[in-house]
């Protein structure tokens, strides 16, 4: 029981003494290590932070800033042909470059470069062309390369075989929407003098918006809009307000004298134009509906008594050691304990990683985000018709910088991350986080008669967070000693509401005119596991009743037992966590049992809150363009040709997708191949009252655990010197205390300037123009 480790007696007594401390401001602060603040010790300093070399380049590696220059100017060079402008020049009647980023490379050629001694795999850009120049506007994706571009040899094909509809094109519906806001502006100008009556706005102070995707009906692409008030209060609460007033349009075509206002929408009573719409507003008996107003509600800001004791600084976490992980910034590649893994970073989805190594081992090789919708219900248009598909807005762009000591731990190591659309480079700096923290909790515990024995459950996150408009979602991949991954997602910011009136059957009314508007939030995340190599198998290990005999027993028994089965293939492939919880789900490799006969696996379990999948089926709105969201998971085998479940433009074509999910169920065998699960993270969100102003994270939250099982022969955290064992039972020599080799922290004084950072270094984006490029510094 006691180990090699160093035997405390009871001895020790930590001092503490009051170190005074000025709040963060923006004014020059107080040198804090001056003898002023702290009047006796000096602050130490911990030791440096160990640092990494990646052990070979990241193949995913976002396109640097010269490639992102070189190909650019290529793409707009005559001779390619494509009629571009720049983008800043451009108006929705020109062709011009709306996204480059690198095209990941294909599988097999990653794992000859890492595994073997294969060359570096080619680089190649994915390129988002928005066609302008045309009767009807659409989007062409490209596959570009080798990069960066040398004349002869550099091919610009287009990218079609990440799609299953056999292209990577789709109409663009949002090209004239500049056009069309003015437009819609016009309507309501035309109307304002019965929306200033039963609204209490008009065009100059109400935005118009509704669904999403559009629809379609007997060919004409039809829009549904709402008015919303613009918020008053100084915060970002316009979708709070919505307005109990609709508006059908067409708005088929670039012509604007082909559009056409079909139908007004107020108090579940349909118009056919503005005059019908007036003259019944005019008649006696017409119901006015309450009108929003922005207040005090809607805004985030303190209000209210703050409670006993609140002033006083709550707990927070200190890393008095320094780091205990090191990055290759570089390289984007991580090291913590007995992990490595390398970050990607795309437009459409943030950060993915690759190359997920446990003890040396590669136990993942792709995890992120493909795809998040949020799909509402309700008795008005908007509400029914809103199935926002939010890698169409991208998650890329709205990777926002984060604020330290709130978003994550102060003493956090940050890392930027950066988007080239739209013609220019956008950097987000601190936008990712990597920190250790402790669970609160242990990570394993035993009362004996004799010791007690604990274990410190020091966790790693990687946290970055996307504000896709007015929800804010916070992606969490946590690392456990114990071999463990949790991928974890909450959602905050302001929801979208609906008008309260005709809706009870939808949401609670949560506000004088506002009800929450019930709806269910889908994130589907795709890990392509491999367990000692890339042939692995899919097992389901149910936890049955069962009533059987046995030969020492005189009447059979009512028991439970296992029943083991495996995936075979892909019509066996889409999948739901069991009721009760009475299936195990592990993704184990047959061909290297362990000594006691067992596959060594990893396996998928439901962690915080219950994953969930799509209430509705057969969406209206989503038709074919969701079909990742239709089961808990799904289990594929690998294909480079199916390297998303999901893609920006499936908003645009729902009918007819560019990736139609269900076309990867194919019936091929999943038994000993390269296997890739597909998972769903998400809520259903029925919003009340305490969703005002804003959603918290308590309950809005969702993880799925990735887990070692039968992985290796013991718990692998009894390596950790951080635990400890006192036993008191030691007669003469009273109580002993080991600590197994850890020490006391080197730096007991933590530098508050650290743990409380100024935040008036909080920068923004940081925007350089690429093309054309000026050569300013980046
Ligand atoms: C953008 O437009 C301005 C004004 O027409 C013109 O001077 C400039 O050359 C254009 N830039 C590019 C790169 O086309
Ligand atoms: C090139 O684009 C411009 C608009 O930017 C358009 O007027 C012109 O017709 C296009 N040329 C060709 C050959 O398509
Ligand atoms: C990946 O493989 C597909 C064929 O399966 C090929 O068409 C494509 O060019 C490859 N992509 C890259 C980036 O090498
Ligand atoms: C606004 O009303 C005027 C007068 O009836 C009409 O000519 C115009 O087309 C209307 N505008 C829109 C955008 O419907
Ligand atoms: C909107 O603007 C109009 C004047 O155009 C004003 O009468 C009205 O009070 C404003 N409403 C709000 C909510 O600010
Ligand atoms: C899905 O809905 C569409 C439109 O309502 C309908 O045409 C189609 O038959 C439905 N499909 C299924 C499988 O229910
Ligand atoms: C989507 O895929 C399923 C399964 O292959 C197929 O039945 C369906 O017709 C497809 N729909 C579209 C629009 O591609
Ligand atoms: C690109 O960045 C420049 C500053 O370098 C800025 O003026 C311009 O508005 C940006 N364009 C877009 C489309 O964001
Ligand atoms: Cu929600």
């Amino acid at each position: 029981m006691v180990g090699l480790g160093r035997i405390l007696a009871c001895l020790a007594v930590i001092t503490s003494e009051l170190v005074v401390y000025a709040a963060p401001s923006c004014s020059p602060r107080l040198n804090p290590r001056s003898t002023h603040l702290y009047p006796r010790d000096e602050i130490c300093t911990a030791p440096f932070n160990p640092s990494v070399t990646a052990p070979k380049p990241n193949p995913w590696n976002p396109l640097s800033n010269a490639e992102v220059i070189n190909l650019l100017a290529w793409l707009h060079a005559p001779a390619q042909g494509l009629n571009l402008t720049a983008f800043d020049n451009a108006s929705a009647w020109d062709n011009r470059v709306e996204v480059t980023e690198l095209l990941p490379p294909n599988k097999t050629d990653v794992l000859t470069y890492l595994d073997g001694s294969g060359p570096a795999p080619k680089r190649y850009a994915r390129v988002v062309i928005s066609f302008g120049a045309t009767e009807n506007p659409y989007w062409q994706e490209f596959m570009v390369g080798p990069i960066p571009v040398v004349q002869s040899v550099t091919k610009i094909e287009p990218l079609n075989y990440l799609y299953n509809k056999g292209e990577g094109k789709s109409p663009n519906y949002a090209a004239d929407d500049k056009v069309r806001r003015a437009w819609l502006g016009l309507i309501a100008l035309n109307m304002s003098d019965i929306t200033l009556d039963i609204l209490g706005t008009d065009y100059g102070n109400s935005s118009l918006w509704g669904i999403d995707p559009l629809w379609e009906e007997n060919g004409r692409i039809i829009n549904w809009v709402q008015f919303w008030s613009n918020p008053t209060g100084g915060y970002d609460s316009s979708t709070l307000l919505p307005q109990g007033l609709y508006l059908k349009l067409d708005i088929t075509g670039r012509d604007m004298s082909g559009w056409k206002l079909l139908n007004i929408l107020y108090d579940n009573k349909l118009y056919k134009s503005i005059d019908e719409f007036r003259a019944a507003w005019k008649s006696p008996g017409f119901r006015k509906l309450a009108k929003q107003a922005d207040g005090e509600w809607a805004g985030t800001g303190q209000t209210g008594t703050a409670p006993p004791l609140d002033i006083r600084s709550p707990p927070i976490q200190i890393q008095p050691d320094g780091q205990r992980f090191a990055v290759d910034k570089d390289a984007k590649y991580v090291e913590w304990m007995d992990f490595a893994f390398y970050i990607g970073f795309t437009r459409d989805t943030g950060v993915n990683l690759y190359d997920v190594k446990y003890k040396g081992k590669r136990i993942i090789y792709e995890l992120g985000l493909q795809e998040a919708i949020a799909h509402y219900a309700g008795n008005d248009p908007t509400q029914s018709g809103t199935s926002y598909i939010d890698s169409f807005y991208g998650f890329g762009p709205n990777v926002f910088e984060l604020v330290p000591g709130y978003d994550c731990p102060a003493y956090s190591t940050f890392l930027d991350s950066t988007v080239h659309v739209d013609g220019n480079t956008t950097t987000h700096k601190n936008s990712i986080c990597l920190f250790e923290h402790d669970a609160g909790y242990p990570l394993r515990r035993h009362t004996a008669a004799s010791y007690v024995s604990v274990t410190r459950n020091t966790i790693f996150t990687l946290r970055f967070v996307a504000t896709i408009g007015n929800y804010d979602y916070d992606f969490d991949y946590n690392f456990y000693l114990d071999g463990s991954i949790e991928i974890k997602v909450r959602a905050s910011g302001y929801i979208q509401s609906a008008f309260y009136a005709h809706n009870e059957d939808y949401g609670y009314q949560i506000h004088d005119a506002t009800s929450g508007s019930m709806h269910d939030h889908v994130l589907n995340f795709k890990a392509d596991i491999d367990i000692l190599g890339t042939k692995n198998t899919f097992e389901k290990v149910g936890i049955v009743p069962a009533t059987t005999d046995y030969i020492w027993s005189t009447s059979p028994r009512n028991t439970m037992r296992l029943e083991r089965s495996s995936v075979k293939n892909e019509d066996e492939g889409k999948i739901n966590w069991a009721t009760n919880g009475a299936t195990m789900y592990v993704v184990v490799n047959k061909d290297q049992p362990n000594k006691f006969g067992s596959s060594p696996g990893y396996r998928i379990m439901p962690g915080a809150g219950t994953p969930i999948h799509l209430t509705i089926q057969n969406s209206s709105n989503l038709q074919k363009a969701a079909e990742f969201a239709t089961h808990h998971l799904y289990v594929t085998k690998h294909k480079d040709t199916e390297l998303h479940s999901s893609t920006a433009a499936n908003s645009m074509n729902p009918k007819d997708p560019l990736i139609n999910f269900s076309k990867c169920f194919d019936g091929e065998s999943l038994l000993q191949e390269d296997i890739v699960v597909w998972f769903n993270l998400g809520m259903h969100h029925v919003p009340h009252t305490g969703d005002l102003p804003n959603t918290v994270f308590t309950t809005a939250q969702s993880s799925v655990f990735l887990s070692p099982h039968n992985y290796l022969l013991s718990d692998p955290s009894r390596a950790t010197s951080q635990q400890v064992e006192v036993n008191s039972d030691t007669g003469d020599a009273g109580v002993t205390v080991n600590t197994f080799g850890s020490t006391l922290p080197s730096c007991t004084r933590p530098d508050l300037a650290v743990l409380y950072p100024d935040l008036c270094s909080y920068q923004g984006p940081q925007r350089t123009r690429k093309f054309p490029y000026d050569g300013n510094p980046e």
